[in-house]
């Protein structure tokens, strides 16, 4: 045999091995919108739910022209039939989020070629919530996930309060935006739940907001602390998010020894008539990020950020602080061009050192598609890394590939989460 042929063998070999590896790997998903089933209706799932996706909605009004108001008088069923009508029947689901929706049929084993909605309408209402979640979770191969928690949000907070029985399979994250991106109306509700706060944020305000904090990460044992930032995010700045997330959100963050997320590059409500829908993405400026990065060294942070063009900047902020965790492919990224492109760019510019993806997920089944796509393009990308060590006399062990994916996939976040800079 050729040895370049046997070169070949070996490379397919190696390339068989990592796309096993990966395709058995569990995940922790580190954000998404799910809960726990405690939470009741919160959780979203079934069909309906998977096919009235904001993320579909924004699509079906590109190729509808049904009047936004006509579509939101009507009910979910009748929401889903108009996506399943126009974006499935009448076109080609082409999309990703589209494609998702087939990905989620063929996994649950349902007849995909059917197109059948009500015959999946049927099936989904003969699950239960409990054995839809671990059905879910098994496809999508997850061990765990963090959810999105809002302590402003009035359907969520009585839950915490009532101290319900969590499910060790959802873990918290303190989502912070009412507070640091609407001081005014956000100190108002912490007032209103006794914290001694003020609008001119004074010592005394800023301590209230500390032990506000500190009553929610505790009460959520929440992993870290996030917040969505707009594009034109700056630090330092003279401004009540600055202030507060210098002088509250990292102090406290830096005695629990949680990170603080940013995900940066959304503008908010472009179209508001698109609802949930409605929101845009924009350029930002990474140098913010450095400079909380340098300013406080004994805090982790983690970042994503949602502008394609920000992506390489993300990564050489990477390569300058280790207190600083990259993840995921955000919102608009998370398609298969741009998965690959950001996850080749972060292993050639950080290595492993960095959180390939989240699913970001709203409703339950979701993460079976999310998760089944990134796998195929995070295969592919390390594979051909690993087939670069190859060529390079670099053979790679399946002990080592199943580590580094293993590593990809959850370990280094758990790992960040007990880093103590
Ligand atoms: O702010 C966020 O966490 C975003 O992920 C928004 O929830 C957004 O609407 C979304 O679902 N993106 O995928
Ligand atoms: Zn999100």
């Amino acid at each position: 045999m050729a040895a370049n042929e046997g070169h070949a063998g070996n490379e397919q070999a190696l390339r068989d091995m990592v796309k096993g590896a990966v395709a058995r790997a569990p995940v922790t998903d580190i954000h998404t919108h799910l809960y726990a089933p405690a939470f009741g209706p919160l959780l979203l799932w079934g069909i309906d739910e998977v096919i009235t996706y904001h993320y579909l909605i924004a699509e079906f009004f590109r190729a509808s022209d049904m009047p936004y108001d006509t579509f939101w008088a009507l009910g979910k069923r009748a929401q889903a039939d108009a996506i399943w009508k126009t974006l499935f029947l009448e076109q080609t689901p082409l999309s990703e989020a589209c494609r998702g929706v087939i990905t989620v049929l063929r996994k649950l084993g349902l007849d995909v070629a059917s197109r059948d909605l009500d015959a999946y309408r049927a099936w989904f209402a003969a699950q239960e919530t409990e054995a839809q979640v671990n059905r879910v979770f098994g496809t999508a191969g997850l061990q765990d996930v963090v959810m999105t928690n809002d302590p402003f949000d009035d359907a969520e907070r009585p839950v915490w309060e009532r101290a319900e029985g969590g499910d060790a399979r959802f873990h918290a994250a303190l989502r912070i935006d009412p507070l640091l991106n609407d001081w005014k109306h956000g100190h108002a509700r912490l007032q209103g739940w006794g914290y001694q706060t003020d609008a001119g944020l004074s010592p005394r305000a800023l301590a209230e907001t500390r032990r506000f904090l500190e009553d929610w990460a505790r009460r959520m044992n929440a992993r870290y602390m996030a917040v969505s930032l707009p594009p034109d995010f700056a630090f330092p700045e003279d401004s009540p998010r600055a202030k507060l997330i210098a002088e509250a959100v990292l102090p406290v963050a830096r005695e629990r020894n949680i990170p603080f997320a940013m995900m940066i590059g959304v503008t908010r409500q472009v179209n508001p008539a698109l609802r949930l829908a409605g929101d845009g993405v924009g350029t930002a400026d990474v140098t913010a990020v450095e400079r909380l990065c340098a300013a406080f060294p004994k805090n982790k942070f983690m970042l994503t950020m949602l502008a394609r063009e920000n992506q390489h900047a993300c990564c050489v902020a990477a390569r300058k602080f280790r207190n600083l965790l990259v993840f995921g492919c955000w919102w608009f990224l998370n398609d298969p061009i741009l998965i690959e492109e950001i996850t080749r760019m972060r292993l050639e510019l950080i290595g492993p050192a960095v959180i390939p993806q989240h699913s970001d997920a709203r409703v339950l089944e979701q993460v079976i598609y999310k998760w089944d796509h990134s796998r195929e393009i995070i295969a592919r990308v390390l594979a051909d890394k690993y087939c670069d060590l190859s060529r390079a006399g670099w053979a790679v062990t399946e002990e080592e590939v199943t580590r580094d994916v293993a590593d990809l996939f959850g370990g280094r976040f758990w790992r960040f989460l007990e880093y103590a800079p």
